[in-house]
């Protein structure tokens, strides 16, 4: 079966935009210069995401309120949706967040009311638009935004934008979504986690062959601030061969821009080939911790994979 995602929200806050990026490979430059015309009605695209089979349903921003209202049009967007994605942006959020407050309540009702099976998830979108300064406070916003809306259970808020150098967040949000739909990704999560934990300032990744983050370990201690510096980081990594870039289970240093970090990387092509590296990042320079870090999760994947 097929999962069904769901994009709703105001018009132009760029549900479009990011279907036709994401799942479609279209320029995002090109978007962002060309701007598509606004949906009307609702409309359903098919898509694979590993081996995930989406069915993507992409809605009209100004007909909302209808959609809201009208049974029938609300039944074809929401019933058996498995995530739904309210989408909204930076300048409406900056102008207008009592109205958008509003909106994500009426939502929310609406779905523990009717579509409890969904997942109910937020995209606060076109963060390229918010000032350097404070979009490297992510955090802050997020709480000030959470704090704001007050809703009954803190929603998953991610952070996205099609711009080019932020586009990362956008794939990680819905690599994070589907992560928990698709077993194996899931399983490799779980075991990179309960590694990389022990280990304090350090966070892995795993890239799929397609260049996307496929998994992501949990934050905790890490320095939010350095994440959208990690992921144009982990983009000129795996688009560079190995000989021009960084040697397989050696430890590298990078410079992030405000920080010297340490990173190692390895291949995981043998295990799965939609899969391409294990990158391991951290804030302190301990060579052992790294190593120690790659010697562990090998020998798990391996009894995960010998398992299978
Ligand atoms: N700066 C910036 N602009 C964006 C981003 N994503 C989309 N846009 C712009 O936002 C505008 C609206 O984008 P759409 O994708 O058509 O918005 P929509 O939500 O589908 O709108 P409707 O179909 O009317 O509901 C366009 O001008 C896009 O170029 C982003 O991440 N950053
Ligand atoms: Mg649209």
């Amino acid at each position: 079966m097929p999962k069904k995602i769901l994009l709703i929200g105001r018009a132009s806050v760029g549900k479009t935009s990011i279907k036709k990026t994401i799942f479609e490979g279209e320029n995002s430059k090109d978007l962002i210069i060309h701007p598509l015309e606004p949906t009307r009605g609702i409309t359903s695209s098919i898509y694979s995401w590993m081996d995930l089979e989406l069915v993507l349903f992409d809605t009209s921003g100004q007909e909302l309120p209808f959609l809201l209202e009208d049974e029938k049009k609300q039944n074809k967007a929401f019933n058996k949706a498995d995530v739904i994605i309210y989408v909204f942006d930076y300048p409406t959020w900056a102008s207008n967040s009592q109205e958008i407050k509003d909106e994500i309540k009426e939502i929310e009702n609406l779905i523990s009311r009717n579509y409890i099976e969904a997942k109910f998830l937020l995209f606060f979108h076109k963060i390229d638009l918010i000032n350097k300064k404070f979009r490297e406070k992510l955090k802050l916003l997020k709480n000030q935004i959470q704090e704001i809306l007050n809703l009954p259970e803190i929603k998953k808020i991610y952070f996205t934008s099609i711009h080019p150098l932020l586009i990362y967040n956008t794939y990680n949000a819905f690599s994070e979504i589907f992560c928990s739909f698709l077993r194996e990704t899931s399983d490799l999560k779980h075991i990179l986690d309960n590694i990389v934990k022990d280990f304090p300032k350090t966070m892995g990744f795993i890239t799929s062959k397609n260049n996307s983050i496929i998994v992501q370990t949990e934050i905790n201690d890490f320095d939010i601030n350095l994440i959208n510096q990690l992921h144009t980081k982990i983009l000129e990594i795996s688009q560079s061969t190995e000989d021009e870039t960084l040697i397989s289970k050696k430890i590298n240093y990078i410079d992030s821009g405000s920080k010297i970090l340490s990173v190692i990387i390895d291949n995981l092509n043998h295990f799965n080939p939609n899969f391409k590296n294990l990158i391991i990042f951290s804030e302190n320079f301990s060579k052992e911790n790294l190593n120690l870090i790659i010697e562990k999760l090998e020998i798990e994947f391996n009894k995960y994979y010998n398992k299978k």
